[in-house]
């Protein structure tokens, strides 16, 4: 690539050390140029929001509100912390935030759900990974140490918004029982000091652990950063140095100061004895795009001509995952490959997955296809569903995340970052915010060969508990089934579907453009669906979250199936985001409908037909919790018989993750 031909949208001065030699040295003078420019445009900001704040005070002193004077009140807009950063929203933009809350918005926003601390305790998971308190988002570095999973996280310490980001850490034997560790990685250098931001692991042949991560700088700038363990020996890796060569990476020139982040785990390349790591970044016109460097000891770096991929219109691309699976039919299949293994086995049986969170909509987007290293290229199997464009991992609320090779079991696993949809407002009474996700196998589906399967650990299921099986449950159209199940707040259910024949085969046509978010949810009734689970409900349902399949058929006969959660009903609370999300999900001849369903106090998890298509929804109940916590069968279309021929529910136990001891 030449980087001289991409156009910043957000060039920042450099004040920190002179770019090292070759490819990133220089700041082109049009740089300059824009940079006066932007500095002038950030002093009339500046004057404007002074006059501003002059005239309507800031929201805690001011006097209250005169209703009358509401045509000339200046209203401020919800104080959003990651974009100032120069990285993406980090609320959930439920009303009201915590700063938002000034008298002037006070008008039109509702007044702030009356949570209770028995509400608010509720919401903490038993069984999700989640710091003991404040402010947890991206995981980092994951990886497998002398029988030890890690996972690393971005974590501020001293508050539940994003900032001051710093890298937890906690150890696991087993992926689901984790125990807390001091931080490993705090901002105390020029070149991190705005915060310790995403990074990724590259264990060497030799067992060395580099860690690259990205630093934002004394001046908000996101420069590329070296740490290794101080003692590898120690299997806790509790201690970090950060190399005396850092940066190790500048943005190359055409590339934004701040639009260069999150380097990836690094693959070997035997054609030349280097090590290659993709950074996502986009370009001055709004394109998506992945940066390949090469590097042999991991200080001294050089870009690699061209561009990995490129697609327009998605704009800036974090966390960027690249990994190979194994996509020839037979044993292999059902095995992660490692990061490096692609090129030894590379040809028809490897594809390789380019993953991106979109900094635009917040959502992660894969694509399957294949890697040409000689000529730096990853080009998706089918164009139409493109990074971006096609598609995510998980319909509901999933972000930044970060797979690793598991050695240890020969698997691949995938960590996300779930955030909160309620307002900072409850985050600061309950005094947490974010989860992990159930961390999840990633393989190659080789029955439909365009998606990937993600399927919940098998270590999970040590944590189930007593069951309850039932079969052959008759869903009459329009009716609700309640399973009788004493403590529905920590489950596991799997759940086989099938639609009476005959109404399939009467169907003609049947709501051909369903689309779960633009649908009325469980409520609207269609001919062949809506119909599933309530989870997290009340015994009279006016709380629940709805985890449902709808069929739709076209006039030629093919059959089209969605799998939604609809979140509408999940909480009388109104300070919350409450959607109808989900997406399609192939179904091949001969296959029953299938669904599993991890729930835990306030998350649900879906994984249809084995894992093709996944949904995962934050929800705050303010009745169905505790106790009073239920589950339904359901039916709401109006011309099918649904059989549920196999249902297993099984109670879940909690991890009682604490601080790593010795003891234990
Ligand atoms: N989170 C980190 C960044 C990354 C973003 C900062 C994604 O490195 O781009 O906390 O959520």
């Amino acid at each position: 690539m030449d980087g001289r031909h991409l156009e910043s949208s957000s060039s920042l001065p450099f004040s920190y050390a002179p770019l090292p030699s070759g490819a990133a040295a220089g700041v082109p003078a049009e740089r300059h140029r824009s940079n006066t420019r932007l500095l002038f445009l950030a002093a009339v900001v500046f004057c404007l929001l002074v006059l501003a704040a002059f005239l309507s005070g800031d929201g805690r002193d001011a006097p209250p509100p005169d209703p009358s004077a509401a045509s000339s009140h200046v209203a401020f807009r919800p104080v959003s912390r990651g974009p100032s950063d120069g990285v993406s929203e980090k609320t959930s933009g439920a009303f009201p935030t915590l700063l938002s809350a000034t008298a002037g918005d006070s008008a039109a926003a509702p007044p702030p759900y009356p949570w209770t601390n028995a509400m608010l305790e509720w919401q903490r998971t038993g069984f999700h990974f989640q710091p003991p308190k404040n402010w947890m988002n991206d995981p980092n570095g994951p990886m497998w140490h002398k029988g030890w999973y890690h996972l690393f996280y971005q974590y501020n310490p001293d508050s539940v918004v994003w900032g001051n980001i710093t890298w937890g850490h906690a150890v696991s034997r087993d992926l689901v029982h984790w125990e807390h560790l001091p931080l490993a990685m705090v901002p105390d250098r020029w070149y991190d000091l705005s915060g310790v931001w995403t990074g990724s692991a590259t264990i060497l042949p030799t067992g060395q652990i580099i860690m690259l991560y990205t630093g934002s700088t004394n001046e908000s700038a996101q420069v590329q950063n070296l740490a290794v363990p101080v003692d590898p020996s120690d299997p806790l890796l509790k201690t970090w140095a950060k190399s005396d060569s850092n940066p190790v990476l500048f943005p190359p020139p055409g590339i934004g100061a701040r639009d260069f982040r999150d380097p990836t785990t690094a693959w070997y390349d035997p054609s030349d004895d280097t090590w290659k790591i993709a950074i996502g970044s986009k370009d001055g016109s709004h394109v998506g795009i992945v940066i390949v460097y090469r590097t042999r000891d991991f200080v001294s770096y050089e870009l690699v001509p061209g561009l990995l991929h490129r697609v327009p219109g998605t704009g800036m691309w974090e966390c960027v995952d690249f990994f190979p699976v194994a996509a020839a039919e037979g044993p292999e299949a059902a095995e992660g490959m490692d990061t490096s293994a692609a090129a030894a086995a590379a040809g028809p049986g490897v594809r390789h997955v380019l993953k991106a969170s979109m900094d635009d909509d917040r959502h992660d987007y894969y694509a399957i296809g294949t890697y040409d290293a000689e000529t730096n290229t990853w080009r998706p199997e089918d164009e139409r569903m493109d990074v971006g464009i096609g598609l995510r991992y998980d319909w509901g609320k999933f972000y930044a995340s970060k797979t690793f090779y598991d050695p240890a079991r020969r698997r691949r696993v995938l960590w996300g970052w779930i955030g909160e949809t309620d307002s900072e407002r409850a985050d600061v009474l309950k005094g947490w915010a974010s989860l992990q996700a159930i961390p999840r196998t990633v393989l190659f589906d080789t029955k439909t060969r365009s998606n990937l399967l993600q399927w919940p650990v098998e270590e999970v299921e040590r944590l189930r508990m007593s069951s309850k099986n039932f079969s052959g449950i008759v869903i009459d159209s329009g009716s609700v089934l309640s399973l009788n199940i004493t403590r529905a707040t920590q489950l596991d259910i799997e759940a086989v579907f099938e639609i009476e024949g005959e109404a399939l085969a009467m169907t003609v046509e049947a709501d051909v453009g369903y689309n779960c978010s633009t649908s009325g949810g469980a409520a609207e009734r269609g001919m062949l669906g809506p119909f599933g689970l309530l989870v997290l409900a009340n015994e009279r349902l006016s709380e629940q979250t709805a985890v449902y399949f709808y069929i739709a058929r076209g006039t030629d006969g093919n059959l089209r199936t969605h799998i939604c959660h609809d979140e509408l009903r999940s909480s009388r609370a109104n300070d919350i985001i409450k959607r109808v999300v989900g997406s399609t999900v192939p179904v091949l001849d001969g296959e029953r409908l299938s669904v599993r369903i991890l729930v835990d106090h306030s998350i649900v998890e879906s994984f249809a037909q084995g894992g093709r298509t996944c949904i995962t929804s934050r929800v705050y109940p303010t009745e169905a919790i505790y106790s009073a916590t239920k589950a339904f069968l359901f039916n709401n279309g109006t011309g099918a018989l649904v059989i549920a021929r196999s249902l297993t529910i099984w109670e879940m136990d909690s991890t009682f993750d604490h601080p790593y001891s010795t003891q234990v």
